[in-house]
């Protein structure tokens, strides 16, 4: 496998319709979640991805299952199981692309995916372990400690660990994220941390102070996204800005730091220079603020490579 991820999924209920959601009277199933997202972000751009995971044995399950299959994701460690609806999540959408998201997952099937179920044989020939803060916010007491089994088994193999904070304060208090993800630091080869997630990290907003407080970690690139003002990055003591990627249009945000991530790891594996991998990660993160829902912008390697003029774009 060329990356691995954990987490959770749910029904993603998209609005029909922009503002408040008590009065918005329609939805379309879809589906979500970071890991999930990431995943299918990978897929598409080509790499051999598997995710792990826990669904309800339920329609719902099936329907996210047979998502990700369909996109070509390793579902072989996803399991159906018993006694735990799958999560479902509804969103709030405004105007401009912005919004909320009201979960239904305190009794996440994932609760039942235990360290016994991370062994080493998954990361056998893999090349990368991404790990989110919304798996370990979900269950800390629990997941925090899978992951670390899991960062151990990876790097033994010696897999490169990616981390994205992906910090929800939904699901657990500033505190406590900080206290979870700086723990696993000190295993993590590259940070992809939202602004705001490494304002909560880090005590700044400056990214000099930002890379300066890194740089006690063995980090071997810290990435700070900064959606449409573009992202900034930091590798062997270099700096590189990237200035934004305009999108034509902004429907809906969700997704966007995720389709970020697939780019970042797609341009890592190819060994792509910093400025052109944060170049195509905003270029991805531009295309997925287009679509409507969590996943359905994400781009296939095909789409990055018009976008970015380097294939014609052929209409009819
Ligand atoms: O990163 C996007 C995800 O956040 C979204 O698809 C679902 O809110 C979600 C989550 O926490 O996984």
């Amino acid at each position: 496998m060329d990356v691995i991820t954990i987490g959770d999924a749910m029904v993603s209920m998209q609005p029909q319709t922009k503002g408040p959601m008590r009065f918005v009277n329609a939805f379309d199933r879809k589906a979500g979640g970071a890991e999930f997202n990431l995943a299918i972000g990978c897929a598409r751009l080509g790499l051999r991805t598997m995710w792990i995971s826990r669904l309800g044995n339920d329609e719902f399950g099936r329907f996210i299952r047979n998502f990700a299959r369909g996109e070509g994701v390793d579902t072989s460690q996803v399991k159906l199981v018993d006694g735990y609806p799958t999560s479902v999540q509804f969103k709030e959408v405004y105007e401009g692309g912005g919004g909320r998201t009201f979960y239904y997952r305190s009794n996440s099937p994932t609760v039942t995916l235990t360290e016994e179920a991370i062994d080493a044989s998954i990361f056998k020939g893999g090349r990368v372990l991404h790990i989110t803060g919304v798996f370990m916010a979900l269950d800390k007491e629990k997941n925090v400690p899978l992951v670390k089994k899991a960062i151990r088994l990876a790097k033994d193999q010696g897999l490169l660990i990616s981390l994205d904070p992906n910090i929800r304060l939904k699901l657990w208090r500033k505190e406590e994220a900080r206290e979870a993800l700086l723990d696993i630091l000190p295993e993590v080869d590259l940070l992809l941390a939202g602004m705001e997630e490494a304002e909560i990290l880090f005590d700044s907003v400056d990214a000099d102070v930002i890379f300066e407080k890194c740089s006690r970690f063995e980090l071997t690139s810290v990435v700070l996204k900064d959606g449409g003002n573009g992202s900034t990055g930091w590798e062997n003591g270099e700096k590189v800005i990237a200035p934004p990627v305009k999108a034509p249009s902004v429907v809906d945000t969700v997704g966007a730091g995720d389709g970020f991530d697939a780019g970042y790891l797609y341009g890592w594996l190819q060994g792509w220079s910093l400025e052109k991998r944060l170049h195509v990660s905003n270029t991805i993160g531009s295309m997925v603020v287009g679509v409507s829902g969590d996943n359905e912008g994400l781009p296939y390697l095909e789409d990055v490579l018009i976008k970015l003029g380097e294939k014609e774009f052929i209409e009819r």
